[in-house]
């Protein structure tokens, strides 16, 4: 007795005092009502026909019991597991190196789970996730083991606790209630109490964390002592794995500097939670490098792209040789077209487009079709690779080749419009030749072939706006990621605000 009013004092606790008096005000009713009927059965002798009845409730509740249990899992376990696949698409503005680390680190995670499944371990498994991910993006391993900071660590937690809910909250009925702390205190918790204090736990966490139909599956399990498939175990197991798998996301945005949490700082004020996740972050104009040779046909492109697009062109002079021009097309509305000095060998000039280059969203790389010449390209390109693989933090632009002056590939004068590139003619061969010859030289695959002869429309421009179009939302995720990297400088201030917005987020979950 002693016990279960303990046990309903501790669930008192738990869930803000309602549940005990809901109990008892179910409990009490019930057992006046049978205290009739036993008397009844045994005044008026009906002793058979109380048994027959019984017998027939319990297969009754038996049917119901299996019944349930299959509904439980029809609807239910898909529920979650639909939320760990979706987990498993990883998202899209993470590069190859982010992608392979993690595969690689996929049983880690099961591994640290198998070792120690309690959730009171999953803050320990949290660090060792984010310790291990921070030592594979530094090549030091002593340094490795510290690479991360109090903030950063916050940081992570705030993302996985705002995504964890999100997934929760779409998947998992009622867990708007669940409190983490609850969670883990449920252990101690069924040890201090006993036995009956057990049984209303494993009740009441079935009611907190899940269904109706959990907490009928759960209740039935306990009261009738039946095996129940340990469907909520499993499921807390799944659950587990989730939050985990949210860390090694989050562990992996921090330290391949994609770390989208920063986005609310792109944004002017502050919002509600729900009009972040609808709202889309503000943009800076999308910034379209061109690149190539001297004499390419660079500054042509610019002047057909704003021509032909109609779209208001501003030409604003720089002061190092480089012009920008503002420009829209149909789905990329705000885009500038920088447009850079050609290569021509001088340091002073290669200085100037690798330092734009690196800061632009998306480039537009022009080659002339009728010069076999590619050494300058071919070394830019090395460098531009090394760089990006040194610099693991920064996204590097995408990169569109154009094949330009294909009209010089025939002999001046026979070029004709309307020509086309796939009527298997002798020119249509030496474009083809031409496009595939440069595409491997340079590593730059669906290369598009133009050709913008001064005084003559331009051949196949249409194609080249429509791969523009094409990778618009992606050239957006490269400037996200370089702003989210320059705001991510360090600066006492930002950290500190930094530091309080994880925290706030971090117990707010925890309470
Ligand atoms: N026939 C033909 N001529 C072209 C084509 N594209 C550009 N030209 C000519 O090539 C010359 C160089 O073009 P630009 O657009 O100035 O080349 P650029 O790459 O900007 O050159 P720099 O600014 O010096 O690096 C100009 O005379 C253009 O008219 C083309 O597709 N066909
Ligand atoms: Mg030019």
């Amino acid at each position: 007795m002693k016990k279960a009013v303990r046990a309903l004092g501790a669930l008192a606790r738990l869930s803000d005092r309602a549940v005990p008096y809901a109990l008892l005000s179910l409990v009490i009713p019930v057992g006046v009502l049978s205290g009739f009927g036993v008397y009844s059965v045994v005044s008026d002798g009906h002793w058979l026909l109380f048994i027959g009845i019984l017998l027939v409730c319990t297969m009754l509740s038996s049917l119901g019991l299996l019944l349930a249990r299959r509904k439980v899992r029809q609807t239910l376990a898909p529920a979650v597991e639909h939320a760990l696949e979706a987990e498993a698409t990883v998202p899209d503005y993470w590069r190859e190196r982010d992608r392979t680390l993690q595969r690689e680190m996929l049983p880690v995670v099961s591994g640290l789970l198998e070792q120690e499944p309690a959730w009171q371990a999953l803050p320990h498994h949290a660090l060792a996730l984010v310790r291990e991910v921070a030592g594979r993006y530094h090549d030091d391993a002593r340094y490795a083991q510290w690479a991360f900071t109090a903030p950063e660590v916050l940081a992570i937690c705030e993302q996985v606790s705002r995504r964890y809910r999100q997934v929760l909250q779409a998947h998992v009925p009622g867990v708007e209630h669940i409190r983490l702390s609850t969670l883990m205190n449920l252990n101690d918790q069924v040890e201090r109490y006993g036995p009956l204090a057990m049984k209303v736990f494993k009740g009441y966490r079935a009611l907190r964390m899940f269904s109706p139909q959990g907490v009928l599956a759960e209740m039935l399990t306990q009261l009738r002592g039946e095996v129940f498939g340990g469907l909520s175990t499993e499921l807390q197991n799944r659950l587990r794995q989730l939050l985990l798998l949210e860390v090694l996301r989050a562990a992996i945005d921090l330290y391949g500097g994609h770390f989208r949490i920063d986005d609310d700082q792109l944004k002017p004020g502050r919002v509600t939670e729900k009009d972040q996740q609808r709202q889309a972050p503000d943009l800076d104009p999308v910034r379209i490098g061109l690149l190539g040779q001297v004499g390419a046909g660079k500054s042509s492109l610019v002047n057909a792209l704003s021509d032909s697009l109609k779209a208001e062109v501003s030409a604003l002079p720089a002061t190092d040789g480089v012009t920008v021009h503002a420009c829209a097309i149909e789905g990329a509305p705000d885009l500038r077209l920088i447009d850079l000095p050609g290569l021509d060998g001088s340091k002073k000039v290669h200085d100037v487009v690798f330092e734009q280059v690196r800061q632009c969203d998306l480039v537009l790389w022009v080659l002339k079709a009728n010069q076999p010449a590619r050494g300058l390209d071919q070394a830019f390109r090395r460098e531009l690779d090394t760089w990006f693989a040194e610099h693991p933090e920064a996204s590097p632009p995408v990169l569109i080749g154009v094949l330009n002056q294909v009209d010089r590939l025939v002999p001046a004068g026979s070029w004709q419009e309307p020509f086309s590139l796939t009527d298997g003619s002798t020119v249509a061969r030496a474009v083809a030749e031409a496009k595939a010859w440069n595409e491997q030289l340079l590593a730059l695959p669906g290369m598009v072939a133009i050709a913008l002869p001064a005084h003559r429309p331009p051949f196949n421009l249409a194609e080249l706006v429509e791969r523009v179009q094409e990778q618009y939302a992606n050239a957006v995720n490269v400037q996200l990621g370089r702003r989210r990297r320059e705001a991510g400088e360090f600066s006492i201030s930002r950290e500190m605000d930094r530091v309080r917005k994880a925290a706030v987020g971090v117990f707010g979950l925890l309470r």
